[in-house]
């Protein structure tokens, strides 16, 4: 493989210092910034994951910073979840759609305060579209990339680690809320959640100064707790299903499409692409987001979209797909056309290096 040439353009992290050190074996480009994918292996970084705690560096997750008079009214059109129902101190889970109701992103909304949000982006430029609608609509609010980087602390013992940091407190923070917590007198929001499914938390370290001095403190503390400097496991994201934006969902597909329906309310709420999504949920989608498990041997790195064939035609792609050696088979996310979508039905996956037979899994989620 060729090698990653890196430039300020592809901006470093707070916690870059840390992660170079820890060598990483493999790292990708997310909101224009360095983000790892493999230290030890992807085996053998899940299996660690699963079984100790692991520090990611994450602050490719950017925020959006939504404050203002007008900043319930920006961020509601950018999403038809309701956020009404957002409270302060919690997290959602939001899909971002264009007039179409094309998904332009789904980030973890957090609301700071009732006119102060965060959007905790996946890869794509919500930035220009929020000033753009800000902009054109003359709304009276700001919209910037604050400077806060996530830190993952995702595992079974991140808890135990996260409260040898910054205190028992934050103990009692519940799945997808947040409180403020203190870190060498300064505040950082530390909230329940990480792009896994072994629990853990995500600390929103504030100021570029505090990302190493964070980052030490975790891996220090955690000494007697195998901590590792990680990332986010492309196996175990599988495995919990876990959706990546730009791969499982895009432009081309709606949220309904992205199994993201319990989070749409288009009949009640002000957004772009409301007449697209009430059209689309009336008569429900006609391809969506599905687990499969495909046999074989361990399959090859997915590169690009694996067609996916049923009773003779194209019913759909395979978007990832990665050996599990935990479920013994390869697991895999795709979007599957309704004809084919049912659990327990079997598809031909045109991998590269051959055909292969599939199976719809039941239920999306573990
Ligand atoms: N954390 C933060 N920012 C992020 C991610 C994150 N930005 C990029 C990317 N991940 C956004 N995508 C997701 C996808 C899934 C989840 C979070 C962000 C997630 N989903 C849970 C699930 O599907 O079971 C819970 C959803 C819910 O109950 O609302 O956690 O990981 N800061």
């Amino acid at each position: 493989m060729p090698e990653l040439f890196l430039s300020p353009r592809v901006r470093s992290t707070p916690f870059s210092p840390g992660v170079r050190a820890a060598a990483p074996k493999a790292l990708t480009v997310y909101n224009h910034m360095r983000l790892a994918c493999v230290f030890e292996s992807p085996e053998a970084d899940c299996a660690h994951l699963k079984k100790h705690v692991q520090v990611w560096d994450v602050a490719a997750q950017r925020q959006v910073e939504v404050t203002g008079p007008d900043a319930c009214r920006l961020v509601q059109w950018m999403t038809p979840r309701d956020i009404v129902r957002v409270s302060v101190g919690a997290c959602a889970y939001v899909p971002v759609c264009d007039d179409s109701g094309g998904m332009l992103n789904d980030p973890v909304a957090m609301r700071l305060d009732v006119n102060h949000w965060w959007l905790s982006l996946a890869d794509s430029d919500v930035l220009l579209y929020a000033k753009g609608l800000a902009i054109g609509a003359g709304m009276d609010v700001s919209v910037r990339e604050p400077d806060v980087s996530p830190l993952a602390v995702q595992g079974p013992k991140a808890e135990d680690l996260v409260a040898r940091v910054f205190g028992d407190a934050i103990r009692d923070i519940r799945f997808f809320r947040f409180a403020i917590c203190r870190f060498n007198g300064e505040d950082h929001i530390v909230a329940r959640s990480g792009w896994s499914k072994q629990g853990g938390f995500e600390i929103y370290v504030e100021g570029r100064h505090n990302g190493m001095p964070v980052f030490n403190a975790l891996m220090e503390a955690g000494g007697d707790l195998n901590v590792r400097v990680g990332c986010p496991n492309g196996i175990e994201r599988l495995e919990s299903g876990l959706l990546s934006y730009g791969c499982d969902i895009t432009r081309e597909h709606t949220p309904y499409q992205a199994g993201l329906g319990a989070y749409c309310h288009p009949e009640t709420v002000e957004c772009i692409g409301r007449e697209a999504l009430l059209r689309e949920a009336a008569v429900g989608p006609s391809r969506q987001v599905r687990c499969l498990d495909i046999g074989g041997a361990p399959v090859p790195q997915l590169t690009d979209f694996w067609p996916v064939t049923g009773d003779g035609g194209g019913i759909g792609r395979i978007s990832s797909a990665a050996w599990s050696p935990e479920f013994r088979t390869n697991v895999a996310i795709g979007m599957i056309d309704r004809s084919h979508w049912k659990g327990g039905t079997e598809v031909e996956i045109h991998a590269p290096d051959g055909v292969r037979t599939a199976r719809i899994r039941e239920a999306f989620h573990r």
